[in-house]
């Protein structure tokens, strides 16, 4: 589907969570995100960049992004007339890291051919294979063990599918035995977001014993071989989210032993073509994957719920109900999810939701358009 990019407009919104969101890597109380939009022939496509406020969770923050969608990734893209929004990806590859930044549009542009040709984003993306999305939570680190004691049963109560909690060195083997012994039959699993180290392997063994899921990215956001030293020790499999950027990254994840699960996330591997990429190799490898978050508005959550849609995504992931994060979504109706823990799928062109642009406009603090 040819498609000639006329405009995209960058807009940055405030978004207030309605708890805060705690990792290993420090707290979140309110969100700053990019949303874009890229115009073609009329038709608007809306992508949103998932980077966070601080350059924490990996090198890219907010204002980074802007300056990079700014005067980087979109003048190689507008004006142009792309084939398809698989053009996308190549015509920014030569920047180095950014991926989230340059994944706001690219997934913008997916969306746009698919509202260009009338056809669900998942369908265009190769997705289809699930017209429900499996649920899980994931649970920040919280003040005390009865609150997140609380979270749970909340969220267990809702018909959400799996846990997934927060652990970090002083928050770890106590926290989890507490969880454990209350549920001993959930589908639990534990995220470090790169709080260990291999000199900690003895502490991370110890979680064996609880029999988890899995335990996600203990060991830094850049090393995939402690990651196999360390999964030759644990019985537990080992995640990698933060490692994997590209498909070439999972492949020798895979191949070390690094990894027994990859989360995929748009934005930290570069938008969908890439994600579709990492997807296929591991599921070439008989490793499954599922689809991580990044604390996402409306946009970001209904491309995710797309992305879910392919084959690979076996296991429940991060993409819950809108209302856990936000008093009003970007998006209308808002992601609901069902007591059985499920997101129904939707039929609309594009991402299949509306966005609420009086409700963006009231939350937009700086809009800058390019062409
Ligand atoms: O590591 O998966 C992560 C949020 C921000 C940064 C990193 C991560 C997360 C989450 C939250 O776990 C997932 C979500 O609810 O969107
Ligand atoms: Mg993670």
């Amino acid at each position: 589907m040819e498609i000639r990019v006329e405009r995209v407009i960058l807009r940055l919104v405030r978004m207030p969570l309605v708890h805060f969101f705690e990792t290993s890597f420090g707290r979140t109380t309110e969100r700053k995100i990019i949303l874009v939009e890229a115009v073609a022939g009329g038709v608007s496509g809306w992508g949103e960049v998932t980077a966070g406020e601080n350059p924490f969770y990996n090198e890219e923050w907010t204002e980074s992004a802007w300056m990079i969608l700014r005067d980087y990734a979109i003048p190689r893209i507008q004006g142009r007339t792309l084939q398809s929004a698989a053009d996308a990806a190549p015509l920014t590859g030569h920047i180095r890291g950014h991926r989230m930044a340059c994944a706001g549009l690219e997934v913008a542009l997916w969306d746009l051919e698919a509202r260009l040709a009338g056809e669900p984003l998942w369908k265009r993306i190769g997705g289809g294979a699930h017209k429900e999305i499996s649920c899980g939570v994931s649970i920040g680190i919280q003040n005390s063990v009865e609150q997140l004691l609380g979270k749970i049963e909340t969220e267990l109560a809702a018909g959400y599918q799996r846990i997934k909690m927060k652990i970090k060195p002083g928050w770890d083997v106590d926290v989890v035995r507490a969880v454990r012994e209350r549920w001993p039959g959930i589908k639990l699993m534990a995220d470090a977001n790169s709080a260990y180290t291999l000199a900690d392997a003895e502490r991370l063994k110890r979680l064996d014993e609880f029999y988890l899921m899995m335990i996600e990215q203990p060991l830094a956001h850049d090393d995939i071989i402690d990651h196999a030293e360390l999964q030759r020790r644990l019985d537990t499999p080992i995640c990698l989210d933060e490692c994997i950027r590209t498909a070439h990254h999972a492949e020798q994840a895979i191949r070390l032993g690094a990894c027994r699960i990859i989360n995929i996330k748009l934005g930290r591997v570069g938008g969908f073509a890439e994600a579709r990429r990492v997807h296929d190799v591991a599921q070439a490898a008989g490793v499954p994957v599922w689809c991580g978050g990044m604390l996402e508005a409306g946009v970001g959550r209904a491309h995710n719920i797309a992305l879910s849609t392919l084959p690979n995504f076996v296991l429940p992931g991060d993409v819950s109900a809108s209302k856990r994060y936000w008093s009003r979504d970007v998006i209308v109706p808002p992601v609901e999810v069902t007591q059985q823990g499920t997101i129904q799928v939707r039929e609309g062109a594009g991402f299949g939701y509306e966005l609420d642009l009086d409700f963006i406009r009231s939350i937009t603090v700086r809009e800058e358009a390019a062409g």
